[in-house]
């Protein structure tokens, strides 16, 4: 059987006559967009008949074995087999007449929202759960670096295979704060549309607040960890933004000098762009980079990506006027075929940018145990190979590179402008393994 278009998702704990009210008018508003769907309702051991309500009114009735609401939100998720998963609760809070304005913005963003604290968004609370709520949504996106102002609302529109490759552990509401934190640091787009949200008509909350306000701080420690590691796509995007007035020097220095060497340049591939700013400095450029997820993240800027390897790069002979490679030789061991790569897809006197720590210096011996104490989730531990100036200069001259310029990120980092020759130097090359490894450091 094909997939539907759009799964809905439904978690019940005794809400019988709001189920029989709400299954039938979602349904209703699908039809009216022209979709097929599939109803799923994860139902977690209702005794008033919800069960038996929901099949009757033509959903695929689940019984969770995971606890609570997160438990309940990700058996359903994963359940689902929609090209696009909607989730919302079964009290009428959540008007199923939205789902049209959900689906209109899907092409807007991987998550769409229907937020209540967005421009335009109204939420009729008691008024106690409205102060708790937006200190709570505040505190998270502002701890988080989320921009979200809706992280609590359970009314979403998700792209599935976007939801359903995040691995999931919240039990309580905090599944909902997890979700974004995990799909934003997959480079996934997030967007809010303006949403008007009521009280429940009828029946009980199932709302403790005190749990849910233990778990939720528990998940924050937890997600504060994955926001500020490199695991999370914007974080080279972040640290050019940083608060930390060392690393946002750094980065803009390194900014500056990369963006003013490349001005001009013609055609630029940047290896290695990572979610950085750079990539979106230069003005004729194409980003690559290994890591998907910040690839997806640097959509939003609108420049060409591709996915790809510095040792293998998807890129005809002599492409490029010019090739960026910084922050990358660090992180991956030492191999002549880097060097080879990046000449070859260079024109001949292109210009290839090449940054790298200088292991050599005092500078940046001694900033890097500081970094690894002080960001311990940063990228120390993931350099692995130590270059020197002295070492990088003879590696690239043997590799058919003339050296240009060369600049210090605070004394530390090495930038350099190199020429590709016409001819590579045949005497010296290829490098024999033993000189290649002694230049790397
Ligand atoms: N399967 C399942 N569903 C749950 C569980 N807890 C809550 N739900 C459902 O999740 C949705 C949201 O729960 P609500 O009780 O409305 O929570 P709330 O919106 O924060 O609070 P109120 O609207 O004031 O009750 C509703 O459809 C509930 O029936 C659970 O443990 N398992
Ligand atoms: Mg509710």
């Amino acid at each position: 059987m094909a997939s539907p278009d759009l799964s809905v998702v439904v978690p019940v704990l005794n809400e019988r006559e709001n189920v029989e009210r709400l299954l039938p008018r979602a349904a209703a508003a699908i039809a009216g967009l022209g979709l097929s769907h599939e109803l799923l309702v994860v139902d977690g051991g209702s005794t008033d008949g919800t069960a038996e309500a929901a099949a009757a009114a033509g959903a695929r009735v689940l019984r969770q074995e995971l606890p609570g609401y997160g438990g309940a939100l990700r058996e359903g998720l994963a359940a689902a087999t929609g090209t696009y998963v909607l989730t919302l609760d079964a009290d009428l809070s959540h008007d199923p007449d939205f789902i049209t304005k959900l689906w209109r913005a899907r092409s807007s963003a991987d998550v769409v929202i229907a937020s209540r604290y967005v421009k335009g968004g109204v939420a009729y609370m008691p008024r106690h759960r409205l102060v708790l709520s937006r200190i709570l949504n505040a505190f998270f996106a502002k701890g988080l670096s989320l921009p979200v102002r809706d992280l609590s609302s359970g009314f979403r529109l998700y792209r599935a295979g976007a939801v359903q490759a995040l691995a999931l552990e919240g039990t309580n509401f905090e599944v909902l704060e997890e979700i974004l934190v995990k799909a934003h640091a997959a480079g996934w787009r997030i967007a809010e549309i303006p949403f008007t949200y009521y009280p429940r008509a009828r029946g009980a909350s199932h709302a403790r607040i005190v749990a849910f306000g233990m778990a939720l701080l528990k998940a924050f420690f937890r997600l504060w960890k994955l926001r500020n590691s490199i695991d999370s796509a914007d974080y080279d995007e972040r640290a050019f933004y940083s608060v930390i007035p060392l690393q946002r020097w750094w980065q803009r220095r390194r900014h500056e000098i990369i963006c003013a060497w490349t001005r001009g340049a013609g055609k630029t591939l940047d290896v290695g762009c990572g979610s950085s700013i750079i990539l979106q400095s230069i003005n004729d450029v194409v980003g690559l980079d290994v890591q998907q997820n910040k690839l997806r993240y640097m959509r939003r800027y609108g420049v060409p990506l591709v996915r790809g390897s510095v040792f293998a790069l998807p890129v005809g002979d002599a492409t490029f006027d010019c090739v960026v490679c910084s922050q990358v030789i660090e992180h991956i061991p030492y191999d002549e075929a880097i060097f080879t790569e990046l000449r070859r897809v260079l024109r001949p006197g292109g210009l290839l940018v090449l940054g790298t720590p200088d292991y050599a210096t005092v500078g940046w011996r001694t900033i890097e145990p500081l970094y690894g104490f002080f960001a311990p989730g940063g990228y120390k531990d993931e350099h692995i190979t130590h270059y020197t100036r002295e070492g990088l200069e003879l590696l690239c001259r043997e590799q058919g590179f003339a050296l240009e310029d060369t600049a210090y990120v605070f004394r530390s980092e090495l930038i350099l402008a190199l020429r590709k020759t016409a001819v590579r130097p045949a005497a010296e090359s290829p490098a024999t393994p033993a000189e290649a490894s002694r230049a790397a450091g």
